[in-house]
C-alpha cells in the first residue's frame, strides 16, 4: 500500500528558507550549507553546527521515544489475541517496534547525547512522543486499526525520512520502512477479516475507526502556519514534505482503503475536491492535541508510569551486563600482565 517507491524530489522544500545566520566558523558553516544545498549527506565524524545537532537529537530521540512507549497499547493485547496466528503477527510486531526503538536510539547516539541522557528525558516527563499512543486500546479492532492507521500514518511521514540528510537517521529508517509495511497491512488484513465476520465484529471496528481517525491525523503534527521547527528542519533536509503535506496525502491514501474495507471515516466534512484534486476534511481539534502532547492525555501519566518501572525492574540486567564486562576486562588485563 505505501511502498519505498514513494517519490520525493531531490531537494523538495528546501529552496524557500535561508541559511540560518550563524556565529558558528564562517567556513566550515559554508561547507555544509554547501552539501546540504547538494543534497549530500551528513556523518556523525563531519563537522555540523549544533543547532542542527540539537534539532537530530529532538527528533531522533522522540521518534525513539514513540515506538518504545507505541509498544504499550499493542502489547496490552498479546495476552487476548483471538488465535494464535493473530498472537504470533503481533508478538513479532510488538517486538519490531523495540528494535526501531533500539536503532534510533543508536542514531541519536552517535550525535553525542547517551542512552541515559535520552532515557531520562522520556522518564521525567520533559521529552515528548507521539500522541497517538496516549489513548487506550479499548477492543481486539483497535489492534487491526493501529496497524491500518498508526502505522499507516507513520509510513507515509517516514518514507521521506529516508532520504534524510543524516546518514544514520536515513539507513535507520530504510529498515524500519520496509517493516511498518508488514506492519500496516497486518492490521488492514486483520480487519478484512473482522468485516467478514458478524454485525458485532463490524460494529467493533466502527467503533475502534471513530475514535482512532482524527488522534491519527493529529500524529503529523501542528498545521504548518504553526510549526515551530519545519522551516529549519526542511532548509537542513531533515523534513522534506510538510506536516499538512503529508496528512493530505494520508488523507488522500486513506479514504479508497476505508472503502474497499467498509467503514465510515468519521468526518461529515470529507469529500472529493474536483478543483485540488484532494479529499477535503474537516478541523483538527488542537486544542485536545496539545492537552496530550503536554501529558494530560487519557493514557500520559500511564504510559510513562510502565515505562518507568519496565527500567527500573531492569536495573539488575544492566548491573549484571557491566558486572560482566569488568570482570572479562579485569581477566584480559591480568592475562596481558
Ligand atoms: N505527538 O514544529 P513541529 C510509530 C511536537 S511511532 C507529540 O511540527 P517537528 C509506531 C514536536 O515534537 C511514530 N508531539 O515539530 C510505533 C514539537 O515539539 P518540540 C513516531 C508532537 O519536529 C509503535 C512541537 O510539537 N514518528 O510509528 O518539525 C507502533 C511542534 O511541532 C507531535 C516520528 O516520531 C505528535 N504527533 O515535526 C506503531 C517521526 N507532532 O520537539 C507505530 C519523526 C508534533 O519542539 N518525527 N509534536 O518540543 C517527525 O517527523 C517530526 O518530529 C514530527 C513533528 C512530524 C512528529
Amino acid at each position: 500500500m505505501y511502498t519505498q517507491s514513494f517519490s520525493v524530489p531531490d531537494n523538495a522544500g528546501q529552496k524557500n528558507v535561508a541559511a540560518v545566520p550563524s556565529t558558528e566558523n564562517p567556513e566550515l558553516m559554508a561547507a555544509f550549507d554547501a552539501r546540504i544545498d547538494a543534497d549530500g549527506r551528513i556523518e556523525p565524524q563531519d563537522w555540523m553546527p549544533d543547532a542542527y545537532r540539537k534539532t537530530l537529537v529532538r527528533q531522533i530521540s522522540q521518534h525513539a521515544h514513540s515506538e518504545i512507549v507505541g509498544m504499550l497499547p499493542e502489547g496490552n493485547w498479546i495476552s487476548r489475541a483471538p488465535s494464535l496466528k493473530r498472537k504470533a503477527i503481533l508478538i513479532a510486531k510488538v517486538q519490531d517496534e523495540g528494535g526501531h526503538g533500539l536503532y534510533l536510539y543508536s542514531a541519536a547516539e552517535t550525535l553525542g547525547t547517551s542512552r541515559d541522557q535520552m532515557l531520562e528525558g522520556l522518564h521525567s516527563g520533559k521529552a515528548k512522543y507521539s500522541s497517538i499512543f496516549n489513548y487506550p486500546t479499548l477492543n481486539w479492532a483497535d489492534v487491526g486499526v493501529i496497524g491500518w492507521l498508526v502505522d499507516g500514518a507513520a509510513i507515509m511521514n517516514q518514507i521521506p525520512l529516508c532520504r534524510c540528510s543524516y546518514g544514520p537517521y536515513s539507513r535507520a529508517m530504510v529498515r524500519v520502512c520496509k517493516e511498518e509495511s508488514f506492519h500496516q497491512r497486518q492490521g488492514y488484513e486483520a480487519l478484512l477479516v473482522m468485516m467478514q465476520g458478524t454485525e458485532a465484529q463490524r460494529a467493533m471496528v466502527q467503533d475502534a475507526v471513530n475514535r482512532l481517525w482524527w488522534k491519527c491525523l493529529a500524529m503529523f503534527g501542528p498545521p504548518d502556519a504553526d510549526s515551530p521547527n519545519s522551516a529549519q528542519g526542511m532548509r537542513w533536509g531533515i523534513k522534506r514534505i510538510s506536516n499538512d503535506e503529508l496528512r493530505q496525502k494520508f488523507v488522500d491514501a486513506t479514504v479508497p482503503q476505508a472503502k474497499v474495507l467498509g467503514v465510515t471515516l468519521p468526518d461529515p466534512d470529507l469529500k472529493w475536491n474536483e478543483a485540488r484534486q484532494h479529499y477535503d476534511y474537516g478541523q483538527i481539534d488542537w486544542q485536545e492535541f496539545w492537552n496530550t502532547v503536554e501529558g494530560n492525555g487519557p493514557c500520559n501519566k500511564e504510559r510513562l508510569a510502565t515505562r518507568v518501572k519496565a527500567h527500573n525492574d531492569g536495573q539488575w540486567v544492566r548491573d549484571a551486563a557491566l558486572a560482566y564486562t569488568r570482570k572479562q576486562q579485569q581477566r584480559a588485563q591480568k592475562e596481558a600482565a
